[in-house]
């Protein structure tokens, strides 16, 4: 009795360690930020593989979702409602880019950095972005050190 006990203690430790260990991020959608107008912030995020996101649609028309082509291998593509704030948790490492879809030619991306962003580096400097958003990318991608 007391062994098991002593086990199950073990495992609640062991639970609350790994929990307390993925750090929590939050980005919002805003229609004005320091950046100017229709941005995410901050638009540049540093993680670990096991952190979650939460994109929060702070002003109204936004949403959040992957750039196609701009996600590190083996991670899951995600997309988000308009209107509507949500969670994801990043795995995989690399650079996810982070898009609003009615504000994307406006320049309204994000980048999130998880672990070794050099991963998909190559794929994400080649990939063909609207003139904004192609500008602001460039810019997240020096400001990370790429
Ligand atoms: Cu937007």
């Amino acid at each position: 009795m007391r062994l098991l006990l002593l086990f199950l203690a073990f495992f609640a430790n062991a639970l609350s360690l790994s929990a307390a260990s993925a750090a929590q991020h939050e980005i919002k959608a805003l229609n004005k930020g320091t950046d100017g107008m229709m941005v995410f912030e901050p638009a540049l995020i540093r993680a670990a593989p096991g952190d979650t996101i939460t994109f929060t649609i702070t002003d109204k028309g936004h949403n959040a979702q992957a750039i196609t082509g701009l996600l590190p291998p083996g991670a899951e593509t995600f997309a988000g409602e308009i209107n509507k704030s949500y969670t994801i948790t990043v795995k995989a490492p690399g650079l996810y880019g982070v898009e609003c879809k009615p504000h994307y030619p406006m320049g309204m991306v994000a980048l999130i950095v998880v672990g070794d962003g050099k991963v998909n580096l190559d794929a994400v400097k080649a990939a063909k972005l609207p003139g904004k958003a192609k500008e602001r990318m460039g810019k997240l991608l020096t400001e990370a050190g790429y």
